[in-house]
């Protein structure tokens, strides 16, 4: 069986699971405020892949849309069994570019937060700037349409490509995340003074920003005190499955 077969039959059979990595507070102990859905598959015979392994194939072959229905289902009955066990969490999914152009995307995120009991506004959609420069006028009313009905909206490796500033005063947008390349490179004093830049500027746009790929302590103290909201990376947790993602979320309440 070939990849893409294996994929679209694998998707109906469930074969999809979701991985979440915390996203932390900064203010004192690293307590989660949210948790980011990271798709998995656990192939039948070559063991659990990652998304690295098989979302190209996916995006050629059209199976995005159903991947997204998957990953949107098991995240929001996560995060609905999350707050159901008091831990006060959102649920960040990472949506692929054709997401933005799907006229019917807030209606079934309407439908889905509603079937599961989670107000929207514990769901934040992840765009790349890359799927929102594609068409910037159908991006900014597909974001707003969402935002209208409460839900959140974060770009997504902010920094890593041609960013342009001028979209971030334009689009709907809630949140920013700092690609994990600056904080990797944060004890150089250019990537710092890029870096308190962003946040000055996500600041005065009332934009929540978020740290990416903190991997230890020294770069997690310097987000401290450049005031990030968030910080999401290895030294606090690895993308988790399920059980460990509960097991994660009760040992750090
Ligand atoms: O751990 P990590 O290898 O999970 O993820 C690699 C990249 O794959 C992420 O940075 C993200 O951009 C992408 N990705 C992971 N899960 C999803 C998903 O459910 N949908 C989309 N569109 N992209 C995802
Ligand atoms: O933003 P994006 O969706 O690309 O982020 C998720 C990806 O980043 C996943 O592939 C995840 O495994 C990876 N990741 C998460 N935390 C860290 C980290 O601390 N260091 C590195 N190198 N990668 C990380
Ligand atoms: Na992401």
């Amino acid at each position: 069986l070939g990849l893409v077969e294996a994929l679209r039959r694998g998707i109906g059979a469930g074969e999809l699971v979701v991985a979440y990595q915390p996203q932390v507070t900064l203010a004192g102990p690293p307590r989660a405020l949210g948790m980011e859905a990271l798709v998995r598959w656990r192939h039948p015979e070559r063991g659990l892949l990652q998304p690295g392994d098989f979302l190209a194939v996916a995006e050629r072959a059209g199976l995005m849309p159903a991947l997204t229905e998957e990953v949107l289902e098991q995240a929001v009955a996560a995060c609905a069994r999350w707050r159901a066990d008091g831990h006060d969490l959102d649920v960040a999914v990472n949506l692929a570019p054709a997401s933005l152009l799907d006229p019917d995307l807030t209606s079934r995120l309407c439908a889905l937060v509603e079937r599961h009991g989670l107000p929207p506004e514990a769901v934040v959609l992840e765009l790349t700037e890359d799927a929102l420069l594609r068409d910037q006028a159908k991006a900014t009313r597909t974001l707003a349409g969402l935002r209208e009905e409460g839900f959140g909206t974060s770009i997504d490796d902010f920094g890593r490509g041609w960013s342009s500033l001028s979209y971030l005063a334009g689009l709907p947008l809630d949140e920013v995340k700092v690609d994990r390349s600056f904080l990797q490179q944060i004890d150089d004093p250019r990537v710092q003074a890029i870096v308190r830049a962003v946040r000055q500027l996500t600041f005065d746009l009332g934009l929540r920003l978020i740290a990416e790929g903190v991997e230890r302590e020294d770069q997690a103290e310097w987000a401290r005190w450049a005031g990030i909201d968030r910080a999401q990376g290895f030294l606090y947790a690895r993308p988790l499955l399920d059980e460990d993602a509960a097991a994660w979320l009760a040992a750090t309440r």
